[in-house]
């Protein structure tokens, strides 16, 4: 860390380029303004794209993000935000392998086995966020913390994590310093990070869910719904009320989406993989079906068959399920 806050403080006054990772997200884009304080001569560069937050934040700061594909930049060091991983960097990783001078990397993840090469770097997982190991560098160097970057290193925080529900002690001790220097409260940092969705995403939730039908298996609870909009944050929305697992269809003239969410522990306590069951579903109604283990969906061009397919999402769950309970009473016989 002293060796690291050295380095920062002796390239204040030279180019310096922050780095971005791919689909830059809140935490890495809130680091690089904040970050950028510091020093007198940094821009911020991104790979491609930046999500829908991290632009919400790029633009609630007023702050300048340049693409790679138009930078206009001669840095003499570089210092990657938010991720450890080559993979990362896509558009930049050959300018980051053939950069001549020093290369930083600040992270909060664990160290991937594409881990790119730095001349220094903090690498940390027990840090809520990117934003709190910035914090910690300011505090070495004894960097008065102004408003401004306390408002973009709190809202990282926020963000990534997950609303304090990933946060240790340590993130709290820092958000209560940080608080203290903007004149925000708490709940505004939330509504920067999770915005009220507009009066038409509102009320195709309450329809979806004053229709949804809940089921019961053992302890679980599966929902299905049907919505003409919004079939993912509705699935989503249906979790956080309470299903275990979230099936919503929209059928339009000629189309069936079905949007399957579950709770992520699932996936590793019972073995459930959404994107197999969106696989079959997909097969059995003639479209296409795939995605993650906790968060999948099928797409078809032939409507008209969404009950039968919302219930065999809710057979195939059941089925996962009892393999799950049938492995854990193999397990424990051949334990006793
Ligand atoms: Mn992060």
């Amino acid at each position: 860390m002293r060796e690291l806050a050295r380095f920062i403080s002796e390239n204040r006054e030279k180019p310096v380029l922050l780095v971005l990772h791919s689909q830059a997200d809140a935490d890495t884009v809130a680091s690089a303004i904040a970050l950028s304080e510091y020093f007198t001569n940094a821009k911020i560069c991104t790979p491609d794209e930046i999500d829908s937050e991290g632009k919400r934040i790029r633009n609630y700061f007023k702050s300048e993000i340049q693409k790679f594909e138009s930078l206009s930049f001669s840095p003499e060091a570089l210092i990657i935000l938010d991720t450890n991983s080559e993979a990362f960097l896509t558009r930049m990783l050959d300018y980051v392998r053939n950069f001549k001078g020093p290369v930083v990397v600040l992270d909060h993840h664990s160290i991937h086995p594409d881990a790119i090469k730095a001349t220094h770097s903090l690498i940390e997982n027990s840090a809520s966020s990117t934003c709190e190991l910035v914090y910690e560098i300011f505090r070495e160097l004894n960097f008065a913390i102004s408003r401004r970057t306390a408002e973009a290193l709190l809202t990282g925080i926020v963000f990534d994590s997950a609303e304090f529900r990933a946060a240790t002690t340590r993130t709290i001790e820092i958000t209560a310093y940080l608080l203290k220097r903007t004149k925000m409260t708490l709940a505004q940092f939330f509504a920067l990070a999770e915005p009220r969705p507009k009066a038409d995403q509102r009320i195709a939730l309450l329809k979806a869910f004053a229709r949804a039908t809940s089921i019961r298996a053992g302890d679980f609870v599966i929902a299905t719904s049907e919505a003409s909009t919004y079939e993912a944050a509705i699935a989503e929305e249906l979790v956080l009320l309470g299903a275990d697992f979230a099936f919503v269809a929209q059928e339009t003239r000629n189309e069936l989406r079905i949007s399957a969410r579950c709770l992520p522990s699932h996936v590793s306590d019972y073995g459930i993989d959404l994107a197999a069951i969106m696989d079959e579903v997909g097969k059995a109604i003639g479209g296409t079906g795939g995605g993650h283990p906790a968060a999948a969906g099928v797409d078809s061009s032939r409507a008209g068959r969404t009950k039968e397919a919302l219930s065999l999402c809710v057979e195939l769950v059941k089925r996962q399920l009892k393999a799950a309970s049938m492995k854990r009473i193999a397990e424990n016989i051949s334990r006793a």
